[in-house]
């Protein structure tokens, strides 16, 4: 799979893209991923993405001729695969965990277009499969939030976790959130391990794991019961 991040600043991903799992897993070549200026699309020798508000207002508008013009010239990239598009608003479907299992399976190319932090033209809609957002608050761009989503289905992909970084019990994959975890010391500022961890006895801390994430799960989100 190849995710594109279709986006005014692509250097917001620098970072994110080359470290811990995400930078591993495109090492490996499990999936790769690249940002594209929307810039590079843009009307001109100035390269204008945005213009004005019809009806007035303030802040610029996201033209629709360049963005679609963008959208088109990556789907006409490597024509024999799919390319879901998918845009990054406040106004898109909430994503869920069930979603990133969905979009980590899907068979082709991913198009993430980061909504502008002013508005986009309302045209833009119909050049997209689909669109999320990541929750109820507002983000001063689409990017933080592609970047979530491509973390969420990357982190799913088959040979991206290691045996040690498993997600076979972890929270939101089953309907539990996860058990306490700890490591050394095993007693630090007169707070200790619980024994049962330090027994060897596996079906006991098995037994002591599930009822704690149950226990934690009743507690903390007891909409996930
Ligand atoms: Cl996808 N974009 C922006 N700008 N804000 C958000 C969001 C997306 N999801 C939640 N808030």
């Amino acid at each position: 799979m190849k995710i594109t991040i279709l986006t005014l600043f692509p250097k917001m991903f620098d970072g994110f893209l080359k470290e811990s799992i995400i930078g591993r897993a495109r090492k490996n070549e499990i999936v790769e991923i690249e940002s594209v200026n929307i810039r590079d699309f843009g009307i001109g020798s100035r390269k204008q993405v945005d213009d004005t508000p019809y009806g007035g207002g303030a802040g610029m508008v996201l033209r629709v001729d360049v963005l679609e013009k963008a959208i088109r010239e990556l789907k006409s990239n490597n024509k024999k695969q799919k390319k879901l598009v998918i845009l990054l608003t406040p106004q898109g479907k909430k994503y869920h965990q069930k979603k990133a299992r969905e979009l980590s399976k899907y068979k082709g190319d991913i198009i993430l277009v980061c909504g502008h932090y002013e508005g986009f033209d309302e045209r833009i809609r119909e050049y997209v499969d689909e669109e999320i957002s990541i929750g109820d608050y507002v983000l001063t761009g689409g990017e933080i939030a592609a970047a979530v989503v491509t973390d969420s289905i990357v982190r799913l992909m088959p040979g991206v976790l290691g045996k040690e970084e498993s997600h076979q019990n972890e929270s939101f994959e089953s309907v539990t959130l996860e058990h306490p975890h700890y490591t050394k010391p095993d007693e630090y500022d007169g707070k200790k391990v619980p024994d049962v961890l330090l027994s060897g006895h596996h079906a006991e801390i098995s037994k002591w794991r599930r009822e704690e994430a149950i226990k934690r799960t009743k507690k903390r989100r007891p909409d996930l019961i």
